[in-house]
């Protein structure tokens, strides 16, 4: 084996590809679905399109990478605690590249069109690369550690708006009914009053990238998983924005209860989800 050296640049490059390839295949399969399956609960849903993606992608990254590990949504066994599992077997890995291949699977199944690709590569458990494609929109988020993040070329930052009054944030249904769901309904409840309003598109990967390009001051949920936010939480670190769990300590790839803000309402959004007793934790 020759020895070679690939620097970020080579990585973010696989990484790019991928989610642009993938995407515009997703993107053309639009509207044929044929096989709709559920997952851990009926809200759980996912499609060939899904699995061939990650196919697709896995086969992308280990032509480059052939001994790096992947992590991807469909190769998880569903509910919350496989995938908590399979994240800690896969955290000692050297390179680990984590995949969600379809993020908005419900959106996708209904024509609504707000989905993305999302990959991330972690190094020793650190983000170094994040990149999410909007195939709708044709919008492309890139964010290398320590070198900023982009959309087109264009550097992107969070908003300025310092109070929650002035806010428009973002949130998410989760498909666990069980747990996470009432959860978020109840800090829905208590934060909705408070902000300039509140959206709710169905794909917390986009949100994340909503965040870091100031389009939206600021997002959370209950019951997420790493690959649903790995490569959003670069793109809103680059950007100048604040990633921590939902009592306000640092992200790491194990946190599935997430508030992403531009910074400066951070402390007043983790401090109403512990108010409204909506942090999950
Ligand atoms: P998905 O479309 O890749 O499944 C919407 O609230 C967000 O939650 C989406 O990013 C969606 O990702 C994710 N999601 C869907 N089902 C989920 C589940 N059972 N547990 C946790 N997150 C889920
Ligand atoms: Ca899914
Ligand atoms: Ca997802
Ligand atoms: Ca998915």
């Amino acid at each position: 084996k020759v020895p070679y050296v690939v620097t970020s640049k080579g990585y973010t490059a696989v990484a790019i590809n991928a989610a642009a390839k993938v995407g515009e295949w997703i993107k053309s399969r639009l509207g044929t679905v044929k096989e709709l399956d559920i997952k851990f609960t009926p809200q759980d849903l996912v499609t060939e399109v899904d699995k061939g993606a990650e196919q697709m992608i896995r086969k992308l990254i280990l032509t480059h990478f052939p001994d790096h590990a992947i992590l991807g949504e469909e190769g998880v066994e569903p509910g919350p605690e496989a995938s908590a599992q399979a994240l800690k077997e896969s955290l000692n890995e050297e390179y680990l590249w984590i995949v969600d291949p379809l993020d908005g699977t419900t959106n996708y199944v209904h024509g609504y069109p707000f989905y993305a690709v999302s990959i991330a590569l972690a190094h020793k458990g650190e983000v170094i690369v994040g990149v999410i494609y909007d195939p709708t929109k044709d919008e492309l988020f890139v964010a290398e550690k320590g070198k900023g993040a982009y959309v087109h070329g264009k550097t992107t930052s969070v908003s300025t708006e310092d109070t929650l009054a002035t806010s428009l944030l973002a949130t998410g249904f989760p498909a666990d009914q069980n747990f996470a769901l009432p959860i978020n309904m109840v800090g829905l409840q208590h934060i909705a009053p408070k902000v300039r309003n509140i959206r709710s598109n169905g794909s917390a990967a986009l949100h994340m990238a909503y965040v870091a390009t100031g389009r939206i001051s600021g997002f959370w949920e209950i019951g997420l998983n790493s690959w649903d936010l790995a490569a959003g939480v670069l793109l809103v670190k680059e950007s100048g924005g604040t990633v921590t769990d939902t009592l306000g300590r640092p992200y790491d790839l194990s946190v599935r209860h997430v508030v992403a803000s531009n910074g400066h309402i951070h402390d007043e959004l983790v401090g109403s989800l512990k108010e409204a007793g909506a942090t999950g934790l």
